[in-house]
């Protein structure tokens, strides 16, 4: 093993497993942050869900199971969290305040996801922080090692934790591991500028099945291992320490049986129109949800539809934006710069464009909740995505399945995951200002016959599978190269073939 991650700790005994066996969870999910949230009410703080579609899918396929969630509870409040959440059992992660700065705003979010997300902003690279999430990591994977029944499975996501596949790997060789990474994993130009390059690959080679959101990043993954790690095999299979790895794309998707009760409800129908009565009943109301985060490409779409305002394709009596930036990430540097120029862009276009008592952009900055979101959505004739990098893109995913009466236009940057299925739309270069202008222009005029076409496109591709087909497919396939990496140790299967795709 090449890794100084894991290497220097062995196989834990069960003697030494603080959980007895009798309560050691089958299933286990080790994510960055629990299911629940503390939040402050009137009466108080209190726990409730993380909103998000994985919450829900994974919740299902945890409740089918003697299953148990591990994750950090989060930096407010006091108390400790609840020790379950809709039947699933939970175990918590402590985490100082120090090792947050180090391991989460400092490798997670100011090293790995400025290099995964195209350098948009240049990665601080600093040897403290990779400490600290070497510790952290090793301390997941010995939650989970302690937690996990024989031969059970254990499914860890995302970026925060690419080490803890192998560093599980070493202390509980008999279970099942996957790993999804929700965000792109990076062309090798840029991972090699990781100074921890093999280590990570490394961790994430640890696992059974290692899945990204679309095949590209499944491919640009395999052929970095095989170069970098000697790892043989395909893109699709790789053999690494005398053991077999898958490697696929899983495109995550959305909860759509959620969003088709939700857009049926009256209630946010009724809200949907009223939103359009507070803007003034423009003829077109264009819209933009994201985290504001410098990845998301806001401030370049403001720039061309500021553009668009000022050369009279828009005007202020029939075209309104609404863009809603959810806070994200605040004590980061990057995160507050990005939020102070996009406010400044935001006024510079209401100052030049608005009429009095109408402001042209609406912008929010502020956490709402699902069913406003839900509205928002109904409301808009245009739905603005456009990140400069983005895994997959929930957000666009989310407003397709709502358009039940096939209206509304979707404009999507091509550099986000749901762009490979997302045909219908009217795709833009984000970084290509003149691009999103003729994009805009296009969604405004075109014919209500094709939009219907486009839109019914993006609908039928979108409706075919939910976020519970996701997981189910990673949780078969996850078994499947079990099996035939089992079949493999008892001699029975060859190896694949090496470079092949
Ligand atoms: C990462 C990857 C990948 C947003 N604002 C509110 C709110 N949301 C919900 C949306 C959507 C989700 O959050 C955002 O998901 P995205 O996919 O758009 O983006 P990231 O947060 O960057 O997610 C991304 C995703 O992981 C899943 O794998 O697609 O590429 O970057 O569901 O509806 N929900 C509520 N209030 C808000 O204000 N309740």
């Amino acid at each position: 093993m090449n890794s100084n991650t894991a290497s220097e700790h062995s196989t834990i005994g069960e003697e030494h497993l603080s959980v007895p066996a009798s309560e050691r969870a089958d299933f286990v999910v080790v994510a960055n942050r629990l299911p629940v949230q503390q939040v402050v009410t009137e009466g108080g703080e209190e726990w409730r869900p993380s909103p998000g579609g994985l919450v829900t899918a994974l919740t299902s396929v945890l409740q089918n199971h003697n299953s148990l969630w591990i994750g950090w509870p989060g930096a407010s409040g006091d108390g400790d969290p609840p020790l379950t959440y809709e039947g699933i059992r939970l175990k918590a992660v402590a985490i100082s305040p120090a090792e947050h700065d180090n391991f989460y705003l400092g490798f997670s979010n100011a090293t790995l996801w400025p290099l995964y997300h195209d350098a948009i902003r240049a990665p601080t690279f600093h040897r403290h922080w990779w400490q600290t999430y070497k510790k952290i990591n090793m301390r997941f994977a010995t939650a989970a090692a302690e937690s996990v029944a024989p031969g059970g499975t254990v499914w860890i996501h995302d970026y925060q934790l690419q080490l803890v596949p192998n560093m599980l790997r070493q202390l509980r060789p008999d279970v099942r591991i996957g790993f999804f990474l929700h965000i792109p994993f990076p062309p090798s130009e840029l991972f090699m500028q990781l100074p921890w390059r093999k280590e990570i690959l490394a961790g994430l080679l640890g696992s059974d099945l290692v899945g990204f959101q679309v095949p590209q990043m499944a491919s640009n993954f395999s052929r970095i291992a095989r170069r970098q790690l000697g790892a043989k095999g395909t893109d699709s299979m790789l053999e690494y320490d005398g053991r077999l790895i898958g490697v696929g794309a899983f495109p995550i998707t959305i909860d759509t049986a959620q969003i088709r009760a939700l857009t049926a409800d009256a209630k946010i129908r009724e809200r949907a129109r009223e939103i359009r009565r507070d803007l003034g009943n423009p003829e077109v109301v264009l819209l933009g949800v994201d985290r504001l985060d410098y990845t998301k490409g806001i401030q370049q779409r403001i720039r061309a539809i500021t553009e668009l305002y000022a050369d009279g394709t828009m005007s202020g009596d029939k075209h309104v934006m609404v863009q809603v930036a959810v806070p994200s990430r605040e004590a980061d540097a990057h995160y507050e710069l990005e939020r102070h120029s996009l406010e400044q862009v935001v006024s510079e276009m209401n100052g030049d464009h608005s009429l009095v008592g109408s402001p042209i952009i609406h912008y929010l900055h502020q956490n709402m909740p699902f069913d406003e979101l839900l509205a928002l959505y109904l409301a808009a004739d245009i739905m603005l995505v456009t990140p400069f990098r983005d895994g997959m893109n929930l957000v666009a995913k989310e407003y397709v399945a709502s358009r039940t009466n096939l209206t509304g236009r979707l404009v999507l940057s091509e550099f986000a995951g749901a762009a490979a299925e997302l045909r219908g739309a009217f795709m833009v270069n984000p970084h290509d200002l003149d691009g999103i202008k003729e994009a805009v222009c296009l969604a405004l005029k075109v014919s209500p016959k094709e939009a219907r076409a486009r839109m019914s496109r993006m609908r039928r591709r979108t409706l075919r599978h939910d976020v519970y087909d996701w997981a189910e497919s990673f949780l078969a396939s996850l078994q499947h190269v079990a099996a035939v990496d089992s079949r493999e140790q008892a001699g029975e299967f060859d190896p694949p073939e090496d470079g092949k795709s």
